[in-house]
């Protein structure tokens, strides 16, 4: 199962977020410092079939041979034939109770909420953490929610207690506040992927949302 300290500096990447080999950004973002691992594979050129399947096995046995948690984004499927640690859905996935049926007992399910609403629901049905977003304007979404802001973060973790990653136009310059807010940990796509140094974005990140974390 995925622990609130996993969460920490939670990456997100498919094929369609880099210019590089996926295989070579995460191993650089977990030599940074990354804490879990998502795959999702998004747009109009994402892979499909057998070669989705076939990055998924590289990215997965990465994570593996480095401890890291790996997350299938949407595709339950898919996670269960990875043996991933866990699924992440969305509002308009299948409910959390159906995908918990469909799971192993040990497997997380992640869900994504902008409301209050939406995450007390989520944690009532059974969702092992939440990803809260998106805070900020994202450009790396296509048809992103309008973005809900920092205080969206304080205002849900009053009201559940499963783990919150934040998500969505978050950078170095705002990890800390995301972390102040409540959240266990931060969720980037670009700050990562996009970066010069994929190694030293992970760094740099990691130690935005640890000292804040220590602060609390
Ligand atoms: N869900 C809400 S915002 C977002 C997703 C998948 C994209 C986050 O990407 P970035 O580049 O970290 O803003
Ligand atoms: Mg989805």
């Amino acid at each position: 199962m995925i622990d609130k300290k996993s969460l920490r500096l939670y990456f997100i990447m498919g094929s369609t977020n880099t210019i590089e080999d996926p295989t070579y950004v995460l191993q650089q973002a977990i030599d940074g410092g990354i804490t879990t691992f998502q795959y999702r594979e998004k747009g109009v050129t994402a892979k499909k079939g057998f070669e989705k399947y076939k990055l998924g096995i590289e990215l997965r046995n990465i994570c593996l041979n480095n401890t890291i948690p790996f997350i299938v984004n949407d595709d339950i499927a898919l996670a269960i034939k990875l043996h991933a640690d866990g699924v992440h859905i969305g509002q308009k996935d299948e409910s959390v109770v159906n995908v918990k049926e469909r799971l192993p007992n040990d497997m997380s399910v992640g869900v994504s909420v902008s409301t209050v609403e939406e995450a007390v629901l989520a944690e009532q049905q059974g969702a092992d953490y939440l990803g809260v977003g998106p805070i900020f304007k994202t450009s790396t979404k296509a048809n992103a929610r309008e973005p809900i802001g920092v205080k969206r973060i304080v205002e849900i973790s009053k009201k559940i207690a499963i783990p919150i990653v934040a998500i969505g136009g978050i950078k170095r310059e705002n990890a800390g506040d995301i972390m102040e807010a409540g959240a266990s940990g931060i969720s980037v796509i670009s700050a990562i992927s996009q970066a010069g140094n994929y190694k030293e974005a992970a760094h740099e990140l990691e130690v935005a949302a640890t000292r804040v974390e220590i602060n609390n």
